[in-house]
C-alpha cells in the first residue's frame, strides 16, 4: 500500500499535529481504502485554536474592506488555479464523479470567496429619521471568533460558504470540515498561507463531530456557529449554544417535494428531474426526492422516468461518463438500503434500481444504482424521512390541494420545484408551499445574493447574501436627537 497521505490542522497560520498526535484513518468511498490519516483532533486543539483566533481578531476586525477584499479574491484565484487539484481530492474523498467537482463543487468555492470578497465592499449600515426629531444610525460589527462546521456532501463549496462571508466580515474564524472528507479543507490552508492571510484568522480543526466540533459549540469564546448537517445534530448544536446566548445559522435537512402539473414543459421537466432526484448520488438537501405527478401525466412520466434512469451509469468517479458515483461510505449505504428495505416492508415497489453495484477493480466501493420507488402512502416513514441517497418515491395527485397536503406533510421546509406553465398557480403553490427555497421550471439554479435556507426542521436563519453578513455581525444602533 501506498503511504497515506497526513492532514494536518492549521492553527494561528502553520500545519500542526493534533495535541495529542490521534489520527483517523480517512477512506476512499470508490475504493473503500484508507488512504490518508486525519487529525483526531479534541478540546485541547479547539482551545488553541480559538486562543490564537481571538488574538487574531484585534487586527483582522479592524482591517479595511479593501485588504480584506483583495485576501479573499486572492483565495478564490488560487482555488481556480488549482481546480484539478481540489477537484480530484474532492472526488476521491467523497465518491462524487471527478466531472461534477470540476463543473460544480469547486468553481463554487471559488465563487464563494469572489461573491463575498465584493458583497463587503457594498455591505452599508441604515440610518432612519424619527419624525423629524432624530436620527438613528446602525453600526455593523463583527462578532469575534465564529465556527463553521459542514457536511461531507458538497465538503469543500459548503465549508467556503461559511467561511468566506464570516472573515469578510471581519470575524476570526474556527472551523471543521467533515470528518468523512476533510481533504480539500486541508488543501484551502495551504491556500490561505500562500494568499497571506494572517495567521489565526482562519483556523481548521479535523476531527469527529461528538469531540472537536462539540468543542467549539460548547467553547465560551466562540460567539456564533454556522452549521450544515443532519438535523438531529442541529438538534444537539442548538442544545449547547442555547444556554451560552450563541448565535446560530442552522441548515439542515430536507425531504422535499418535486410537484409536477400536466401542463409543463414535459422534456425539460424530465431532463431536470433526473439531476434533482440523483445529483451527488442524491446525497444534497434539496434534492427532489418525493415526486408528485398529476395524473394525467403519471404513467407516461414513470414510463420515460425509468428509462431515463436505468441508462445513468453508476460507476467509478474518474470516468468522464459516470453519472453515479460511491456514496460516502460504507454506514451510509447501509441507512440507504435500509430505508428500500423499509420502503418494501410499507407496501413499496421498487420500479428501478436499489441494488448493489460491483465496479470491476473497485469492488469494496460503495455503489448503489438509483432507486425509484412508487406505490407508498405521503405520510409513511420513507416518505417522512430524510434518506439522503440516490432514491426517489413517485406519486400521483388529482388536485392541487391534495397535492399541496402531502406536500407539507413533512416535518422538513427546505426546498421544492414547481413545474407547470401556469403562473397563476406557480405563484399560489409559490407562496402555500412550506418551504425557505422554491423553484418554478428549475431546480438548484442559484443567485448567491438570494437567502438560503429553510424552514421547519430544516434549520433556523438563512446564509447567501446580505443575510450572511448579516448573520456574521451585531448591529447596534445609535440615535441622536436633533
Ligand atoms: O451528518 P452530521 P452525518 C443528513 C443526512 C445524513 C444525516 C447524518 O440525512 O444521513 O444528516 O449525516 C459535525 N457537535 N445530512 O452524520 O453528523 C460532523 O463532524 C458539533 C444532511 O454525516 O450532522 C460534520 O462536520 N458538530 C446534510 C457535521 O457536523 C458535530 C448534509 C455534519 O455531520 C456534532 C449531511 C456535534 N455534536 C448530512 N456531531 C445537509 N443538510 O446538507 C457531528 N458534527
Amino acid at each position: 500500500m501506498s503511504e497515506l497521505i497526513k492532514i494536518r490542522n492549521y492553527v494561528n497560520g502553520k500545519l500542526v499535529d493534533p495535541v495529542m498526535g490521534k489520527y483517523l484513518e480517512n477512506i476512499n468511498p470508490a475504493s473503500g481504502e484508507v488512504y490518508a490519516l486525519i487529525p483526531d483532533s479534541d478540546g485541547k486543539d479547539v482551545d488553541a485554536a480559538v486562543k490564537y483566533a481571538k488574538e487574531a481578531f484585534h487586527s483582522w476586525s479592524k482591517t479595511s474592506i479593501e485588504y480584506r477584499h483583495d485576501i479573499l479574491s486572492k483565495i478564490s484565484d488560487l482555488i481556480r488555479d488549482n481546480l484539478k487539484l481540489l477537484a480530484k481530492a474532492e472526488s476521491k474523498d467523497n465518491g462524487k464523479p471527478l466531472w461534477l467537482a470540476k463543473e460544480v463543487d469547486i468553481p463554487r468555492a471559488a465563487a464563494n470567496f469572489k461573491f463575498f470578497a465584493n458583497a463587503i465592499t457594498l455591505f452599508a449600515s441604515q440610518a432612519h429619521e424619527t419624525d423629524q426629531t432624530a436620527i438613528n444610525y446602525t453600526i455593523r460589527r463583527p462578532l469575534g471568533v465564529v465556527s463553521c462546521i459542514s457536511p461531507w456532501n458538497l465538503p469543500l463549496y459548503l465549508f467556503t460558504w461559511k467561511i468566506a462571508p464570516a472573515l469578510a466580515a471581519g470575524n476570526t474564524v474556527v472551523a471543521k470540515p467533515s470528518e468523512l472528507t476533510p481533504m480539500t479543507a486541508f488543501l484551502l490552508s495551504t491556500i490561505c498561507m500562500e494568499a497571506g492571510l494572517p495567521a489565526g484568522v482562519l483556523n481548521i480543526v479535523h476531527g469527529y463531530g461528538h469531540s472537536a466540533g462539540q468543542a467549539m459549540v460548547s467553547h465560551d469564546d466562540v460567539k456564533a456557529v454556522s452549521f450544515t448537517g443532519g438535523t438531529e445534530t442541529g438538534q444537539k448544536i442548538a442544545t449547547l449554544a442555547a444556554p451560552k446566548f450563541k448565535k446560530l445559522s442552522l441548515e439542515l435537512g430536507g425531504k422535499n417535494p418535486n410537484i409536477i402539473f400536466a401542463d409543463c414543459d414535459y422534456d425539460d421537466m424530465l431532463a431536470t428531474t433526473i439531476q434533482s432526484s440523483f445529483s451527488n448520488q442524491g446525497q444534497i438537501c434539496l434534492c427532489g426526492s418525493r415526486i408528485f405527478v398529476e395524473r394525467p401525466i403519471y404513467e407516461k412520466f414513470k414510463k420515460d422516468f425509468v428509462e431515463a434512469v436505468r441508462k445513468l451509469k453508476v460507476g467509478h468517479p474518474d470516468q468522464p461518463d459516470t453519472r453515479i458515483g460511491a456514496l460516502v461510505s460504507a454506514s451510509h449505504l447501509d441507512k440507504v438500503k435500509s430505508y428500500l428495505e423499509l420502503a418494501k416492508e410499507e407496501g413499496g415497489k421498487i420500479l428501478f434500481g436499489g441494488k448493489e453495484v460491483i465496479v470491476e477493480g473497485f469492488e469494496n466501493g460503495y455503489y448503489l444504482e438509483p432507486a425509484i420507488i412508487e406505490g407508498l402512502a405521503f405520510d409513511c416513514r420513507t416518505n417522512q424521512e430524510e434518506i439522503f441517497g440516490p432514491v426517489v418515491s413517485i406519486m400521483p395527485f388529482d388536485t392541487e390541494k391534495e397535492v399541496l397536503e402531502y406536500a407539507n406533510s413533512v416535518r422538513y421546509g427546505l426546498s421544492c420545484s414547481i413545474w407547470t406553465q401556469n403562473l397563476k398557480r406557480a405563484t399560489r403553490i409559490s407562496s402555500e408551499i412550506e418551504a425557505g427555497i422554491v423553484w418554478v421550471n428549475t431546480w438548484m439554479l442559484r443567485d448567491l445574493r438570494t437567502p438560503f435556507g429553510g424552514m421547519k426542521d430544516s434549520g433556523i436563519g438563512r446564509e447567501g447574501g446580505l443575510d450572511a453578513l448579516n448573520f456574521f455581525t451585531e448591529a447596534k444602533n445609535v440615535c441622536i436627537k436633533y
